[in-house]
């Protein structure tokens, strides 16, 4: 019998409505006494009414509480309570609310408001966690000073703000700095701390810890390091200053996201910041260095200014991506950022934009807030900035930021506000930027060309498909950075930035004495789709704009395989000679070379295909790839020896630039040479490797072959004991393996002791891997659909947020073929009709099948 209550249609929550919260809070007061099934929150809040706000009933969010008792001005009060919250009649002026209730972190499986894990008390309020603690206006506008006393057994007691006094069985902490609620944590349990220390630009002393559990001490320098590199970066770059005494990270296992940037209390997941040669790769090094540093910029842009309301979430997350994409370029290499970010984009945003999904960077309604943590809100989000940031250029960025800062401090901000900084440091109207924000999807920009008489034009033409709820759009503010190239490869023309503000609108360029060869969209100035026919194989060649140099393989390499898959062409041996070229060219650095030896991936392949009418065959693209990789590995047997050679670093293990760009490189020569040698050579670096960076891409080339067995057995063995390097064991044998026997992998995984399903990153190694396996996931047998949904059904019930991002593993769904598609709209019904579906997992659904 299904519950009809809990399958009433979610409320949807619109931009349009929003209205001030009608009491502002000038301090709140919370006690907890930490019990695994029996926490007490003690909270005495001071209201007094907001003059700004209309008037409305009182109504404070609480979620899943048990209310043990409520005063008003030391008098009882009995409020009315629902599932969302609690009502209650108070008096006109200012009052003392005080509040008591009981809740149980035991068992809150879903990850948000107060949980547990590894016997830990932690929070997580972004977004609407706060609301599970205790009653409260849980908006992003309220915002409050907090003291918090924590009370329980454990040694170490945490919560925001500078630390006021402790002692056996309890802490004091204060945070001087007003906050929205979902910004406050706590944590509490047998943890240890590996310290550091910073003296910030004005001379003040800050104490940094990275709190762990026992055991994990060993895996917190490279995150101090890093979080030490951050703060003099922001110092440095944006004159951003830290604001309290101490900065405490917290390291837990069990965690939705990545990190979470609670006021002076960042709690991250374990796997985002936890970090040694021997368990983590050089990817997780960059990754955790850059999360580490997005965190701690969210100090100035998120938390001293932070949002209105949800809607406006990229005002702090595109600023902030933004920004911890800058420190990356400072740290190690611009260009190879610049690749990996667009690698990315395309990857995960561009589907998102280009499916049921899109929505704008700033949307303009939800059911549930959590589903909107988004590759667009997040990665476009940052895209939009960086083309402010080209058009105003970087001088008016900085004095656009310092404005920013100066004017909005303490404030609960808009889009319109930022861009309202931008019109007034620059005095340009913005009017029609902005609608980078409100629409949707991806635009297509189709380039043609002519020359005349030294004359040499570009026509530029715009244009972005319908999107849900939003029919057609008007031209985008698009800047597309141009530069010519001569016919001997010099460059005629420096980079230019064109302003595209038309549905369609010409360039013109005089006085070149032979047709020029035109690189547009240098360094992905605009995150659009390009249309160009231009001579590819010039460009690999001469290019001086690193991106589009790379660019351009990237762009025939898609030809080749387009070709292999549709009419069984041979590899393109033109494309073939210009990159081993570059593979030659050893004033380049290494781990652009790698990227450059990188295919596109079979999603971003399926997608072009559908862009050109062909419905993607995802056997017939494996296929192509396959045969793409083999004749890649002949025709370069003499040379990836020597690649690897070069390669070879003797120095110890370091996870910076340099090294690590090697390594790719190496391993990038190793994964084609495994494919000559059936294996032989990855089984003597799996054996000699000491550390994991090389252990692992070992073993996925001994999988990729089908010889790794043994070694996975031996991994096993080696690291059972190690719970995030468990995870790769977990990921790679699916993502490594050939289509059925992924399949097969992934539904023996699942059945496996160690299979721990409900802690999300386990989840996520053995589902993400299977849905990024593009022939694997889409096996013509819909067993890999069925698995994913079989597992999804289940996850729903303890953890709503993890599952219902899961599901965007199916958005694309429509591009293929009618087979796949009624195999998939089965799963997506089943999981429908669940019962008790959440609102996270039924708003994902029913938006990928409208
Ligand atoms: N603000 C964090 C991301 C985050 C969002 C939601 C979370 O739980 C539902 C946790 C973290 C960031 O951008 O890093
Ligand atoms: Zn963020």
């Amino acid at each position: 019998m299904k519950d009809a209550s809990a399958q009433t249609t979610p409320e949807t929550i619109y931009l349009k409505d929003y209205k001030a919260f009608g009491w502002q809070i000038e301090d709140v007061h919370l006690t907890f006494k930490l019990s695994p099934d029996a926490t007490r929150v003690v909270s005495k809040i001071h209201f007094a009414p907001n003059p700004d706000a209309p008037e409305q009933e009182f109504f404070l969010h609480g979620e899943e509480l048990n209310l043990i008792r409520a005063r008003i001005d030391g008098e009882a009060v009995t409020p009315e309570t629902d599932a969302r919250g609690l009502r209650c009649k108070v008096p006109s002026g200012p009052f003392l609310w005080e509040c008591e209730v009981e809740i149980a972190p035991e068992s809150n499986t879903a990850l948000e408001g107060l949980y547990m894990s590894g016997g830990m008390y932690c929070t997580q309020c972004e977004a609407e966690g706060f609301r599970k603690i205790t009653y409260y206006p849980d908006r992003p506008d309220v915002m409050a000073v907090f003291t918090v006393r924590v009370e329980g057994e454990m040694p170490v007691l945490l919560s925001n703000g500078n630390l006021k006094g402790k002692g056996d069985g309890w802490a004091e902490w204060h945070d001087p700095w007003p906050k929205p609620a979902y910004l406050f944590a706590l944590v509490g349990g047998e943890l240890v701390n590996h310290p550091g220390a910073f003296k910030t630009m004005s001379g003040k002393d800050i104490e940094l810890n990275i709190w762990v559990r026992p055991g994990d001490e060993g895996k917190c320098a490279f995150g101090m390091e890093a979080l030490i590199a951050s703060m003099k970066w922001d110092e440095e770059v944006y004159g951003r200053e830290y604001d309290l005494d101490t900065f405490n990270i917290v390291a837990v296992d069990d965690f939705n996201m990545g990190a979470m940037e609670n006021k002076g209390l960042n709690i991250f997941n374990s796997s985002c910041v936890l970090a040694s040669p021997e368990t983590s790769t050089d990817g997780n090094f960059e990754r955790i260095e850059a999360i580490i540093a997005h965190e701690y910029f969210h100090n100035w842009t998120g938390n001293r200014i932070t949002c209105r309301d949800w809607f406006q979430l990229c005002l702090k997350e595109g600023l902030t991506v933004f920004r911890d994409g800058q420190f990356t370029s400072d740290l190690r290499s611009a260009p190879v950022k610049r690749i990996d970010d667009v690698i990315t984009l395309r990857a995960r945003q561009f589907p998102e934009d280009q499916g049921p999904l899109a929505h704008p960077v700033r949307p303009e309604s939800f059911q549930e807030i959590n589903n909107f943590y988004t590759a667009t809100v997040y990665e476009k989000g940052a895209e939009v900035i960086g083309m402010l940031k080209t058009l105003v250029g970087d001088e008016a960025y900085s004095k656009a930021l310092d404005l920013y800062f100066e004017r909005h401090d303490g404030d609960a901000a808009t889009i319109e506000d930022w861009i309202k900084v931008f019109e007034d440091s620059t005095g340009r109207d913005l009017t029609q930027f902005k609608r980078w924000y409100s629409q949707a999807g991806t635009p297509f920009v189709e380039v043609s060309e002519a020359w005349e008489d030294g004359t040499f034009t570009l026509t530029l033409k715009q244009h972005t498909p319908p999107s849900p709820g939003q029919e057609s759009k008007a031209p985008y503010v698009i800047p597309i950075a141009v530069g010519l190239l001569g016919p001997n490869g010099d460059e005629v023309l420096e980079t230019q930035i064109l302003e595209l503000t038309e549905a369609e609108q010409s360039f013109s360029f005089e006085g070149l004495a032979a047709r020029p060869v035109a690189s547009v969209n240098r360094g992905f100035s605009a995150p659009v789709v390009l249309s160009h026919d231009v001579d590819r194989a010039f460009l690999l060649a001469h290019d001086t704009d690193p991106f589009n140099r790379w660019d351009a393989s990237q762009g025939l390499a898609k030809e080749c395989l387009l070709a292999m898959i549709t009419t069984g062409a041979e590899p393109d041996a033109i494309w073939l000679d210009g990159l081993e070229h570059v593979l030659r060219d050893q004033t380049l650095d290494p781990a652009y070379r790698s990227l450059m030896l990188d295919l596109p991936s079979a999603s971003e392949l399926a997608q072009v295909l559908a862009d050109q009418g062909v419905t993607p065959d995802p056997e017939a693209i494996w296929a192509a790839g396959d045969r793409l990789v083999k004749a890649r590995a002949e025709r370069w047997k003499d040379l990836l020896p020597e690649l690897a050679k070069e390669a070879e670093v003797t120095a110890p293990y370091k996870p910076d630039a340099e090294q690590s760009g090697k390594r790719a490189l190496g391993a990038s020569a190793a994964t084609l040479i495994s494919r000559l040698d059936g294996g032989k050579a990855a089984q003597a670096r799996f054996d000699s490797a000491d550390n994991m960076t090389l252990q692992l891409s070992a073993l996925g080339n001994l999988i990729r072959v089908g010889q790794g067995d043994a070694a996975l057995a031996k991994f096993y063995e080696q690291w059972k004991d190690d719970r995030l390097v468990m995870d790769k064991w977990f990921g790679l044998q699916i993502g490594a393996s050939e289509p059925e026997a992924a399949l097969d992998r992934a539904e023996a995984l699942t059945q496996h002791p160690d299979f721990d399903w409900t802690n999300p990153n386990r989840f996520r190694a053995v589902f993400g891997a299977l849905a990024m396996h593009h022939a694997a996931f889409h096996h013509k047998s819909g067993r890999g659909y069925a698995l994913l949904t079989d597992w999804l059904i289940k996850l729903d019930d303890k953890n709503p947020q993890t599952t219902a991002r899961m599901c965007s593993a199916f958005q694309t769904w429509k591009r293929y073929d009618a087979g796949r598609q009624a195999l998939i709209q089965v799963q997506l019904e089943r999981i429908m009709a669940k019962d008790n579906l959440s609102r996270d997992t039924s708003e994902m659904v029913s938006r990928i099948l409208a």
